[in-house]
């Protein structure tokens, strides 16, 4: 245990946390030189396409380090981390099982909101930090500045603060000694009753549940039967191991290690995030404390497009949720329909979050789905007194009867450079925030807090912020409480018929503008059909705005003269199968991405 280091790498969004985790796997001879590749770690297609980090990855490697007393064999146990804020949970559940934590800086724009966030949560976690700058070979890195603000946000030295550049190596080594020498390493007793924290886990076809742990105390191996303190459910492990960062195979794990253990467990809902293993024939008594859940700030409903196999959505997406515990997975209060069948509610940590969870769906299951427009949850208070909360507009009852609706409001802090600050309050006040306060993190640096609707803030709010500061401003939020303002439920009409889909609730003052600009995406969307079609906005039953869809002129095979049969047809066929990808409304096609799309702003 002496040995052993448990650190994670946390930063802002970009500031080279996956990048800096090659440096460490090259230096450490993790990964061989053939294999490597630029964010190694990001193995999942979608982290790869957008080059981001959406899961924890835990790594295990192995470093020889003079300690003055002779070279030691070091077993350096990383986890990389998310800096998107959508994927905060990941950070958090990462921290719990370190003793040390990487804050790592971009020389290049300075501390950013998430740095912030997720430096109070290893602060909490009561976690060594060691801040570290990065990128320091770029033309425009501010080594100094940066430094300047890590002494005021950590109230340290100076000369405490590493610097490297992840991308050439520099100083890199550095870090690495740095780690050995000042992170603490795990306490525990491997003579002690196993006791180990679920931190992440994974379905796998063929083996189960697989859950990743860190043992805090004992020992365990392949002959042992575990017992999952919630579910009080034992089982005979198959296999445990450590992450090199595949999954290999090791003899046992004890006090101070992170690994997994093959469970042999073939239902999912024994296994819950942040749960206590320990061992059927020794029961601890006092489980560790585990996590908090987090707070959805989104939701939506999912519908399957084509129905297949005889597992349903909701046990689909359970599976997802293993692997991504901050979902919220709740079933819908009404009966399917006909067309979509029985859909699932979602709750998400953002907008991001919900669009990767369709893609991982879509891909990891094969699925086709249909996604309602995202929003907030809202409380509604009745004329006759009664409350209710609600997930989605569908559930939104006639407005005739409603006295009130109540909205989740949240603080924002932006952090941006000061000559941005102007135009920033601007954009604050036209979204209807509450000043709270101002203050300064280093000359030219200010962390600007308001309150704010949640509504404003999911939906376009930081592209917002983004370009007004060309990128040099970042926000952080979290929700207070619920508070009354004046909404009300907008519907739109598709050839005369209510289109539950596209409902939205939002401010009156806004109702007509904001009817307005679905029409006009819809117009854009919708396919022209061979009659017109009406597209129509309303409050109860009022008409508050109206576009018209004119009617399809032209056959499509026409303007394929002579008798080409082989291209007609394949013109047909290409038609016949963009009309799969559509849902009906009434007589109207509605190509099934268009749910999607009304929310995202142009
Ligand atoms: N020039 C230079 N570029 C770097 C350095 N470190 C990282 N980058 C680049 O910065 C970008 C983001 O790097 P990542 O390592 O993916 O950042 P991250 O912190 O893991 O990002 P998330 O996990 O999505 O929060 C990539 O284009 C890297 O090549 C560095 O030291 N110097
Ligand atoms: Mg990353």
């Amino acid at each position: 245990m002496h040995n052993t280091r448990n650190f994670c790498i946390i930063a802002h969004i970009d500031h080279g946390k996956s990048t800096l985790s090659d440096r460490f796997l090259e230096i450490t001879k993790t990964v061989p030189k053939n294999k490597m590749r630029q964010q190694f770690l990001d193995n999942m297609d979608l982290e790869r396409e957008r080059g981001i980090t959406i899961k924890l990855r835990p790594v295990q490697m192995e470093y020889e380090f003079d300690t003055g007393k002779g070279v030691k064999k070091f077993y350096l146990n990383l986890i990389d981390t998310p800096g998107h804020i959508d994927f905060t949970y990941e950070v958090s559940r990462s921290l719990l099982c370190c003793e040390g934590a990487i804050l790592l800086v971009d020389a290049t724009c300075g501390i950013q909101a998430q740095t912030l966030a997720n430096l109070e949560m290893a602060q909490e976690a009561n976690l060594k930090i060691i801040p570290v700058v990065n990128k320091i070979d770029l033309p425009n890195a501010e080594i100094d500045k940066t430094k300047e603000e890590i002494v005021k946000v950590l109230n340290i030295k100076e000369n405490e603060i590493l610097s490297c550049s992840a991308k050439s190596g520099q100083g890199v080594e550095e870090v690495l000694k740095k780690i050995i020498k000042e992170i603490p390493y795990p306490k525990g007793d491997s003579k002690r009753p196993f006791k180990a924290l679920i931190f992440d886990s994974l379905y796998d076809s063929y083996q189960g549940v697989i859950v990743y742990v860190r043992v805090f105390d004992g020992k365990i191996s392949a002959k042992d039967k575990i017992l999952l303190f919630s579910s009080k459910k034992t089982s005979d492990v198959k296999e445990v191991g450590v992450f090199k960062p595949e999954l290999i195979k090791k003899e046992r794990l004890s006090a101070g290690d992170i690994g997994y253990i093959v469970t042999g467990l073939k239902k999912i809902e024994y296994s819950r995030m942040g749960d206590t293993v320990s061992l059927a024939e020794n029961p601890i008594d006092t489980p560790l404390p585990g996590y908090k859940v987090p707070i959805p700030k989104v939701f939506a409903n999912f519908f399957e497009k084509d129905i297949k196999g005889s597992e349903n959505l909701k046990q689909k997406v359970e599976k997802l949720k293993l692997n991504d515990s901050s979902l919220e997975i709740q079933e819908l209060p009404w009966k399917g329909s006909d067309v979509l069948g029985q859909g699932v509610r979602m709750g998400f940590l953002g907008l991001l979050h919900l669009e990767i969870t369709k893609e991982r769906l879509e891909r990891e299951f094969g699925l086709d789905l249909i996604v309602t427009t995202p929003q907030v949850r809202y409380k509604i208070n009745f004329k006759d007194g009664k409350e209710k909360e609600i997930f989605s507009t569908q559930e939104m009852p006639d407005q005739n009867l409603v006295e009130s609706i109540e909205e989740p409001y949240s603080q924002v802090e932006i952090l941006t450079p000061s000559k941005y600050l102007g135009q920033i309050l601007k954009l604050c006040t036209i979204k209807k925030g509450k000043y709270v306060s101002t203050d300064f993190l280093s000359e030219g640096r200010v962390r600007v807090t308001y309150e704010m609707p949640l509504r404003e803030i999911i939906i376009d709010f930081y592209d917002k912020i983004k370009s007004i500061s060309s990128g040099f401003a970042s926000l952080n939020y979290k929700i207070l409480d619920f508070r009354r303002n004046d909404l009300v439920k907008l519907d739109i009409l598709i050839a005369g018929k209510f289109a539950p889909f596209f409902s939205q609730i939002v401010p009156r003052r806004k109702a007509e503008s904001e009817g307005r600009r679905i029409l006009i995406k819809l117009k854009k969307l919708i396919p022209k059909a061979l009659f017109p079609i009406a597209l129509q906005a309303s409050i109860g039953s009022k008409i508050i705005a109206r576009e018209t869809i004119s009617a399809l002129k032209k056959n499509v095979t026409a303007k394929l003269y002579g008798g080409d049969v082989t291209r007609k047809n394949k013109l047909l066929k290409k038609q016949k199968k963009g009309k799969k990808k559509m849902t009906l409304l009434g007589s109207v096609e509605i190509p099934k991405d268009v749910y999607f799309k009304i929310i995202q702003r142009d």
